[in-house]
């Protein structure tokens, strides 16, 4: 369990969807503190940390990590945040993410975001990146997409049977899309 009780927003969407720019700008605006899983993941690959090399084999492959993994850096990091305002960008990735995260962290998300924005621009986004993410090459994107349709998805759904999903239409410029953002965020602070 966490050692505090924040507030908990899930930031879902295809690869190159805008999930990590448009946490930036949540953060600034609203004062959360932007957890992208990730990049807690690359981290653990620059650091040379003990499953580094497992997990840059995964991502390579476009699959998931497994949960323990993962949810022990996601919970690392609530534990330290600046805020009790968390944004958790690209996790859960899967049901047993999901199903795993809410079993060990005891916590189930007050809001998820589900950016929907289509293939092509997803895949011109990311091609265009050159940050030099060994999964930004055109065969692992491939697999990225499968893996955010067939698994990703589901989790999208299950939160929306139950009413916490708000999607936004993630096309167009990285500010308009934020003024789509902006709007759900006034209204839930108010
Ligand atoms: N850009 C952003 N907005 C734009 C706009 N409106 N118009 C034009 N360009 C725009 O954006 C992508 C690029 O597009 C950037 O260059 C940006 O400037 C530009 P970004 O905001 O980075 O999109 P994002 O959705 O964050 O894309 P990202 O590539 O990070 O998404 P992924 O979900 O693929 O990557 P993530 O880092 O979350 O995961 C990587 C891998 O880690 C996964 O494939 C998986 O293997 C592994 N992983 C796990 O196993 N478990 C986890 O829980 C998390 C990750
Ligand atoms: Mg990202």
């Amino acid at each position: 369990p966490l050692t505090k009780k924040p507030f908990i927003t899930f930031v879902l969407g295809g690869p190159g969807s805008g999930k990590g720019t448009q946490c930036e700008k949540i953060a600034s605006a609203f004062g959360f503190a932007h957890l992208s899983a990730g990049e807690l993941l690359r981290e653990e690959i620059s650091s040379h940390a003990q499953n580094g090399e497992l997990i840059q084999n995964v991502i390579k492959e476009g699959q998931i990590v497994p949960s323990e993994i993962t949810i022990g850096l996601i919970r690392k990091a609530i534990n330290s945040a600046a805020s009790d305002k968390i944004l958790i960008d690209g996790f859960p990735r899967c049901e047993e993410n999901r199903i795993a995260f809410e079993k060990f962290v005891r916590v189930e998300p007050d809001l998820v975001i589900f950016f929907e924005c289509p293939e092509e621009e997803m895949v011109k986004r990311i091609l265009s990146r050159n940050q030099g993410r060994i999964d930004d090459n055109l065969e692992t994107i491939k697999k990225r997409l499968k893996v955010f349709e067939n698994l990703n998805m589901p989790v999208v759904e299950h939160y929306s049977s139950k009413g916490k999903v708000h999607k936004i239409n993630a096309t167009g410029t990285a500010d308009e899309i934020f003024d789509r953002v902006r709007q759900l965020f006034v209204s839930i602070r108010s």
